[in-house]
């Protein structure tokens, strides 16, 4: 039995064959391990995308929508909820082509200090030292712009993207806001990334879905485009 199809928009056009072929492949995403700190994480010789974004931004959400399962990331209305890099395999079994990792949230205020300054020396490490990190998406809730600590961890992975890693800031949850308003949004965070890949991201909607796992698709086959 098949599962019926997501609802599609009226105003959105059939994918092209590349990005069903992209969604096809994230479809594919199952549980690989998690790692509750950095010596835990598998050494990797495949490509590691990783979600990284504030607390409550969407990231285990997002990472659901991506690969249609509703519960594969643990998405929580409680911030603060995923507390462990998650990773999660993608290509066709035993042919494992590229990870995803769920990452823990910045930036939880009632998270105490020293938690949050360890985490914060956990995710800078794991960002510079990650050697199959291939690709970081950073989550945004465009209705608080890139705080203090999306800035820092901007800071943190600019000479690896300078080397030639990927970086995508997703605006999520876009369906909470106007056309004018979203568009000022992506005008912001594009200055604000100096001119980096920027894109709308609704769960709700499902918009942005299409577009992000081509993307990502590409990142992982860089030699297949
Ligand atoms: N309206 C709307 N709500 C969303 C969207 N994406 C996520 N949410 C809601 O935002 C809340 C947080 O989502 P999560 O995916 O758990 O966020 P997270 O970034 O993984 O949070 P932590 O694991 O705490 O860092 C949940 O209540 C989601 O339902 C979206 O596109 N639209
Ligand atoms: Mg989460």
């Amino acid at each position: 039995m098949t599962s019926p199809p997501a609802p599609r928009g009226p105003a959105s056009p059939a994918p092209s064959p590349e990005a069903a072929q992209a969604v096809a492949w994230l479809h594919t995403a199952r549980f690989l391990t998690t790692a509750p700190r950095l010596e835990h994480l598998p050494p990797l010789d495949v490509p590691e995308i990783a979600f990284v974004g504030r607390s409550n931004a969407g990231k285990s959400t997002c990472i659901n929508m991506l690969t249609q399962q509703k519960r594969l990331a643990f998405a929580s209305k409680t911030p603060g909820r995923t507390q462990a890099i998650n990773l999660f395999a993608l290509g066709k079994q035993g042919a494992t082509d590229a990870v995803l990792a769920d990452l823990p949230g910045y930036g939880y205020a009632a998270v105490p200090k020293a938690d949050k300054i360890r985490w914060q020396q956990v995710m800078a490490n794991y960002l510079v030292t990650r050697e199959s990190l291939t690709g970081v998406v950073m989550l945004v809730d465009p209705r608080h712009g890139l705080t203090e600590l999306d800035d820092i961890l901007l800071e943190v992975i600019r000479p690896r993207v300078e080397a030639g890693m990927k970086f995508l800031v997703l605006l999520t949850k876009a369906d909470k806001l106007n056309r004018s308003d979203a568009n000022k949004a992506l005008s912001i965070a594009r200055l604000q990334t100096a001119g980096g890949e920027v894109k709308l991201f609704s769960a709700l909607k499902r918009q942005g879905v299409e577009e992000t796992s081509l993307l990502l698709w590409q990142w992982a086959h860089p030699d297949a485009t």
